[in-house]
């Protein structure tokens, strides 16, 4: 009883932790289900190349004047007679879609990277005087510098995360404009980098929504299962006000008839601690999701939340205490629809449906966050969800800012997402070189992110090597799998590391004690091109590196599943060659314009036949 009690105390410590770790942050939770407005469609935008819009003549940003020249984009200045020289004009401009990436909108930007401007006006009434009202983006790839009615709200960095600012005390009931300097320029010292494998789609790529609270209201909560103890539901709820302290918080879930109050502390935050001995675990087969109604004041915000647990064991991987193997695929956020960067609904709806038509009870939402239909949808459809914070290849180990930004992403993520129960594994990074600066980068992630949320998996997508020099036996030879949970890798036997045949040769000694899961493996194939299984890009030769790849991982003795790359082919400017690349990875398992290859048969039928 008293060992019971202390363990309880130590997670109301760790979920304490939490706050005091995000407190300046103030991300709103749960979108999804506040009352909002849209102000997705048509902006206004102006391409600016040398920032001129931002930078006065003397290269000084406008926004540290006083008072701003009429030049300065975020003014939204209009002649006021005839005589005023004034060389821009949003409404004058052109439009663009919000949200969507200006790359496949507008055919002369499909290469740019650099400054856009975004305008949108609009007209808001509040439905009550002491209302409060946020502006929440889902996404801008990759800096946003944000000015509301001419003032600044902030800046933010990083694309694939949301963030929100207040706009209560300086919205009008008219003529508000919201503007929204975009830059999407890639940087050596950014997260990520500027070298990767995937097309650095620009813009306001995902919603932008106008959320209108109480002045006190119910900003945050962490309601999962607790990971030591199945009967018991944890968490937190964090209000945001001025009179938030010693408040009473109801929580209410009906199907397990359960009705509490918790009572906020003097930050306005309370611990909660649920029980209940009837709970219907969510898992792939029983994708049960409870409703979960808070209730602070006038404030009620409901959620679709599962309980589950997820845990290592030895070498395996235990969903509610059973083994279970993680038949998966590995996704980029692209629209299968449109093209361009995925962001809506029916987008992941494709992509999910496809997974499931693979068989898979897994997906990878590589290499950085994707939007909250995925999360919300695999929810839904009882997929898990690894998901990978976008430290790719070649980070700036050293640079104390980069690292700084690298958490906040990761962060963020995590905040949106910490009450889906779909999601089990956070990956830090993904095929890092090995070296101190990166391994003491990445150890202190993983330190962030066991802090921010003790309910989940920690693990990277790593790199292989020889075995003793031996390259015919293969080994993960890396101290940050000493960190992890999971022992995840990419390896692509008989695609960059000989032909296929070459995977019969290879045994793996893996000698760390945790379960397995291969991050990658692959081969590119134009869909439509036939050969025999000996030519490059045709979806023979794809096919027989999946046939071979399945018999070689049978080999290890650790292996807990796998998430080949990749879903469908994504565009990347990496890959040039004529005819057959075109500007696209060409490893997907479906082609871009929705045909199934070869490969992804034997994958389908490796899966309906694995239980
Ligand atoms: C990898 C990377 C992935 C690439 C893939 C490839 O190892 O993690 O981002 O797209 O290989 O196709 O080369």
């Amino acid at each position: 009883m008293v060992k019971k009690n202390s363990i309880t105390l130590f997670l109301i410590g760790v979920f304490l932790v939490f706050f005091q770790l995000n407190a300046q942050e103030n991300l709103i939770v749960n979108t999804y289900n506040r009352t909002v407005k849209s102000l997705n469609g048509q902006w206004n935008y102006i391409v600016d190349p040398y920032e001129n819009g931002f930078y006065n003549y003397r290269y000084e940003p406008f926004e540290n004047q006083e008072n701003p020249a009429n030049g300065a984009f975020f003014t939204n200045a209009k002649p006021k007679d005839k005589t005023d020289l004034i060389e821009y004009d949003f409404d004058l401009s052109d439009v663009i879609e919000v949200p969507s990436d200006w790359n496949t909108q507008k055919e002369n930007l499909y290469y740019y990277e650099g400054t856009v401007w975004y305008k949108k006006s609009f007209d808001f009434v509040k439905t009550n005087q002491t209302n409060r009202v946020f502006v929440y983006f889902e996404a801008v790839n990759y800096q946003a510098d944000v000015y509301f009615n001419g003032k600044k709200l902030g800046k933010h960095i990083g694309g694939f995360t949301p963030f929100n600012f207040e706009v209560t005390d300086l919205l009008k009931e008219s003529d508000n404009f919201l503007i929204v300097k975009v830059d999407n320029k890639r940087k050596k010292d950014a997260v990520p980098t500027l070298n990767t494998d995937w097309f650095n789609y620009g813009g306001i790529t995902r919603d932008v929504k106008l959320i209108e609270t109480s002045a006190n209201f119910i900003q945050d909560y962490f309601i999962q299962l607790n990971p030591k103890n199945n009967q018991q539901i944890s968490g937190f709820v964090q209000l945001n006000g001025t009179n938030i302290a010693n408040k009473e918080v109801f929580i209410t879930i009906p199907a397990l008839k359960i009705k509490t109050k918790v009572v906020t502390n003097a930050k306005g935050k309370a611990a909660i601690e649920l029980y209940s001995k009837k709970i219907n675990y969510w898992s792939t087969k029983n994708p049960y999701l409870y409703d979960v109604i808070l209730k602070f004041g006038d404030d009620e915000l409901k959620d679709q939340i599962g309980f589950r647990t997820i845990k290592t064991n030895g070498q395996e991987i235990h969903l509610n205490n059973s083994k279970i193997f993680l038949k998966g695929i590995s996704i980029h956020e692209e629209s299968p629809i449109r093209g361009g960067r995925g962001y809506s609904v029916e987008d992941a709806q494709q992509l999910l449906n496809w997974a499931k038509e693979l068989g898979c009870n897994y997906v990878r939402l590589a290499h950085y966050p994707h939007n909250e239909h995925m999360v919300r949808l695999a929810d839904k459809m009882g997929i898990l969800v690894w998901e990978e914070n976008p430290v790719y290849w070649t980070i700036a180990w050293d640079n104390k800012e980069t690292y700084k930004n690298a958490e906040n992403q990761l962060s963020e993520v995590i905040n949106r997402d910490k009450n889906r129960a779909s999601v089990i594994i956070w990956s830090m990074a993904n095929e890092t070189p090995t070296s101190e600066p990166r391994n003491i980068f990445l150890t202190n992630l993983a330190k962030h992110t066991r802090a921010l949320d003790p309910t989940r998996l920690i693990s990277a997508a790593l790199e292989q090597s020889n075995y003793q020099g031996d390259s015919s036996v293969r080994t993960i030879h890396d101290s940050f799998a000493d960190v992890v949970d999971v022992l995840s890798f990419n390896q692509y036997v008989g695609w960059y590391d000989g032909l296929p045949e070459k995977c019969g040769q290879i045994t793996w000694k893996i000698t760390q004690n945790k379960p397995v899961l291969i991050s990658e493996f692959g081969a590119g194939a134009k869909v439509g091109l036939h050969g025999d299984k000996l030519t490059r890009w045709t979806e023979e030769y794809q096919e027989d590196v999946y046939v071979q790849t399945l018999k070689m991982l049978e080999g290890i003795e650790q292996l807990q599943g796998f998430s080949p790359w990749i879903l469908v082919d994504f565009k990347s400017p990496r890959r040039v060659l004529p005819k057959i690349q075109d500007g696209y990875n060409r490893k997907g398992l479906i082609s871009d314009d929705g045909q199934k290859k070869k490969a992804f048969y034997v994958l389908k039928n490796f899966y309906d036949a694995k239980n």
